[in-house]
C-alpha cells in the first residue's frame, strides 16, 4: 500500500514517581509508581506514547528490556496494523507464556500504534473504537487505603466529594472484619445515602472470611464487593458470586481476554474489571469489554484513568472508570471532574494525553541506579 506507514524507532525512558504518602492495601506496600514510557517514531511525523508501570524500580528495568527486545518486531511496520502486531507478538513470545513480564513488556507499544492511529486519523480513540458516550462516570480510588486511620477516612471521603466526586472506593481486608465494618460505616456515614460506595479487599480474604465480611457488608448497599479472594481461586469467588447479595467484582490481576473469559465462565465475577496494561493495551482490551458485552456482563476497567476514559466511552457495557491520579505528572493534559461526577472524554487525537517531558525529567531513572522498591 503507497501510503503505509511506518514505525522507525522504539524508544523506552523510565521514571519512579513518588505518591503523595506510601500507601497500604490487604497485600501492597506502596511508596511510588515506576512507569515504563514508550515512544514510537513513524515515518509520518508523528509520534505515539504508551505507558506501563509496576512497583519495582529493577522489575520495571526488566520489563523495558523486554520492550526493546521488542524492536525488530515493531520497527518497519504499519501501527495502523495493531491485529497482525498482537498476534505476531503473542506467537513470537509463546516461550514466555500468554502473562506476566512478556504482556506487560507488548502493552506501551499497542498503546502507542493506537495513539498514532488516532493522531493520524485526528480523531480521539474513543470515536475510532465506536463512541457511546461522550461523560465517563468517576469513582475516586486515590485514598480510603487501609493505612489511613478512621479519622482519615472521614476526611478523604469529604475531600473526595468536595472534588465533584459522586462515587468513590475503599480498602477492606483488615485483620479483624470488625475493623472492616467500622471502617465502612464511618465512610457510610461521611458520604450519606446517595453516593455510590465500592469496596476493595485486594484478594485478602479467603472463602470464609469473605462471606462473613460480605454478609456484614449487605446493609451498606454497596456498589460492588472486589477481590474478595486470591485471583486464581475462581471456586470460592464463584461461591461468594452465588451466596452474597452485592455484586463481586474483580478481574485487575487477569492476563488477556483469556483470564476474563476464563472468569467469566467460571462466573467468578459479576462485574468485570479487566487492567489495560494486564490486558496487553487497547487491541486485546477491546476484545476482553466486547466479549463481555455478548454475554451482557459489565465491565469497569481497572485504573489508567486517561487511558481508561476512551474504553468506558466506547462501551455501552461499562459503567465506571476508577480515578486514580498517579500518573498525572507524567501528562501536559489534565482530567477534570465536572458537577455530573464525570469526566469529558478527550476531544484531542490518539489517547489525547501527551508526556510532558519537563516535568518527567526530575523523576527519570536509569535501569542500572534504580534500586529496588
Ligand atoms: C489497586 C491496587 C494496587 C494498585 C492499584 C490499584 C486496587 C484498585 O486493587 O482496584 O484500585
Ligand atoms: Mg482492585
Amino acid at each position: 500500500m503507497s501510503n503505509a506507514v511506518r514505525i522507525t524507532a522504539l524508544h523506552t525512558r523510565l521514571a519512579r514517581i513518588p505518591l503523595p504518602r506510601p500507601l497500604k492495601t490487604s497485600i501492597h506496600e506502596i511508596a511510588d509508581v515506576c512507569c515504563l514510557l514508550v515512544s514510537l517514531e513513524t515515518d509520518a511525523g508523528v509520534t505515539g506514547e504508551g505507558y506501563g508501570f509496576c512497583f519495582n524500580a529493577d522489575r520495571l528495568g526488566a520489563i523495558a528490556q523486554f520492550t526493546q527486545s521488542l524492536a525488530p518486531l515493531v520497527v518497519g511496520r504499519d501501527p495502523h496494523d495493531v491485529e497482525a502486531l498482537w498476534t505476531d507478538f503473542l506467537r513470537g513470545c509463546n516461550f514466555y507464556g500468554q502473562s506476566g513480564v512478556s504482556i506487560l513488556a507488548y502493552n506501551p507499544i499497542d498503546i502507542a500504534c493506537w495513539d498514532i492511529v488516532g493522531k493520524l486519523a485526528g480523531r480521539p480513540l474513543y470515536k475510532l473504537f465506536g463512541a457511546h458516550r461522550e461523560r465517563v462516570p468517576v469513582y475516586a480510588s486515590a485514598g480510603l487505603w487501609l493505612s489511613s486511620s478512621r479519622d482519615e477516612l472521614r476526611d478523604e471521603a469529604r475531600q473526595f466529594l468536595a472534588q465533584g466526586f459522586k462515587a468513590m472506593k475503599m480498602r477492606l481486608g483488615s485483620p479483624d472484619w470488625k475493623e472492616d465494618i467500622a471502617r465502612v460505616e464511618v465512610v457510610r456515614d461521611a458520604i450519606g445515602e446517595q453516593v455510590t460506595l465500592m469496596a476493595d479487599a485486594n484478594q485478602g480474604l479467603d472463602l470464609t472470611r469473605a462471606l462473613r465480611l460480605g454478609r456484614e457488608l449487605a446493609r451498606f448497599d454497596l456498589a460492588w464487593f472486589e477481590e474478595p479472594v486470591p485471583t486464581w481461586d475462581d471456586d470460592s469467588a464463584a461461591e461468594i458470586v452465588r451466596r452474597l447479595p452485592m455484586p463481586i467484582a474483580s478481574g485487575e490481576t487477569e492476563y488477556t481476554r483469556y483470564g476474563i473469559r476464563r472468569m467469566a465462565r467460571e462466573r467468578a465475577a459479576g462485574v468485570f474489571m479487566p487492567d489495560l496494561q494486564r490486558m496487553g493495551g487497547y487491541t486485546e482490551m477491546l476484545k476482553a469489554v466486547r466479549y463481555l458485552a455478548a454475554h451482557d456482563l459489565p465491565v469497569a476497567p481497572h485504573i489508567f484513568t486517561e487511558h481508561s476514559l476512551h474504553i468506558v466511552a466506547a462501551a455501552g457495557n461499562a459503567t465506571w472508570a476508577e480515578h486514580m491520579p498517579w500518573f498525572e505528572p507524567l501528562f501536559h493534559e489534565r482530567m477534570e471532574i465536572g458537577a455530573d461526577g464525570c469526566i469529558a472524554a478527550p476531544d484531542r487525537p490518539g489517547t489525547g494525553f501527551t508526556f510532558d517531558w519537563q516535568r518527567i525529567d526530575p523523576y527519570l531513572i536509569s535501569p542500572r541506579t534504580a534500586g529496588g522498591s
